[in-house]
């Protein structure tokens, strides 16, 4: 039976599930949503994530929400090396998905919900949250820039689930204008992935378009 994913083409959480699944040759049967139309907190689709977020897989009994979840049983499923070879690379690839979940992406959510999703509602960003977002945002790229400085991944030397996954933001960041750009050497890692990862570059661009098209029929369109 297929593992289905539920998600809208335009998330950058589904972005990691599709991409890392792809990497590991893992067929996905997608269940298309419109979350700019609610369709994350319909009754049927609370059962399967109570919290009313995508990402959810399926696959049989399985339910799992959380992409990152996700990512280590597909992983794990298949044996595949993005979740790292050797215990200490595991624990390490563990340490950047659990930072980016809690210090990271959260953040650059935030700011996306400020930015995109209220602008399509017609509403006004909040200057508060903004800067708070920009504060954190800089606080944790500054230590990531240092990180990259002399390394191509974040662990080890090749592409792992803790790249997939700190590098989320990016899907959205020249629309939400997140100050990623102030840091050369996460912009010049970003770049890498998307010029030596094709699935990569992919992802990307369903996204672009998929957001553009709503920011169009939103009058947003930019
Ligand atoms: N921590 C979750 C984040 C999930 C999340 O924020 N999903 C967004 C799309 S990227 C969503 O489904 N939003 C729907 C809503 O807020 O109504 C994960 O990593 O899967």
């Amino acid at each position: 039976m297929a593992i289905k994913l539920y998600g809208d083409p335009g998330s950058g959480s589904r972005r990691r599930v599709t991409t890392a699944a792809a990497l590991m040759g893992i067929e996905l049967e997608y269940v298309n949503m419109d979350l700019f139309k609610g369709d994350s907190h319909t009754p049927e689709f609370l059962k399967l994530n109570p919290h009313g977020l995508t990402p959810v897989m399926v696959d049989g009994d399985t339910v799992l929400y959380e992409a990152a979840a996700i990512n280590v049983y597909l992983a794990e499923k298949v044996g595949s090396d993005l979740l790292g070879t050797t215990a200490r690379e595991r624990y390490e690839v563990l340490q950047w998905m659990f930072w980016s979940g809690e210090q990271w992406r959260v953040f650059a959510t935030t700011l996306f919900n400020e930015r995109i999703v209220k602008s399509v509602m017609g509403e006004a960003e909040d200057p508060s949250i903004v800067g708070l977002v920009e504060r954190n945002v800089r606080a944790a790229a500054a230590v990531l820039d240092t990180h990259l400085a002399d390394r191509s991944f974040i662990v080890g030397d090749r592409l792992t689930l803790a790249d997939i996954d700190v590098a989320a933001p990016f899907s959205q960041s020249h629309r939400t204008r997140i100050p990623f750009h102030e840091f050369p050497h996460l912009v010049a890692w970003q770049q890498r992935l998307l010029d030596t990862v094709p699935v990569w570059a992919e992802t990307k661009r369903e996204i672009d378009e998929r957001i553009d098209r709503v920011l169009a029929e939103a009058g947003r369109g930019r």
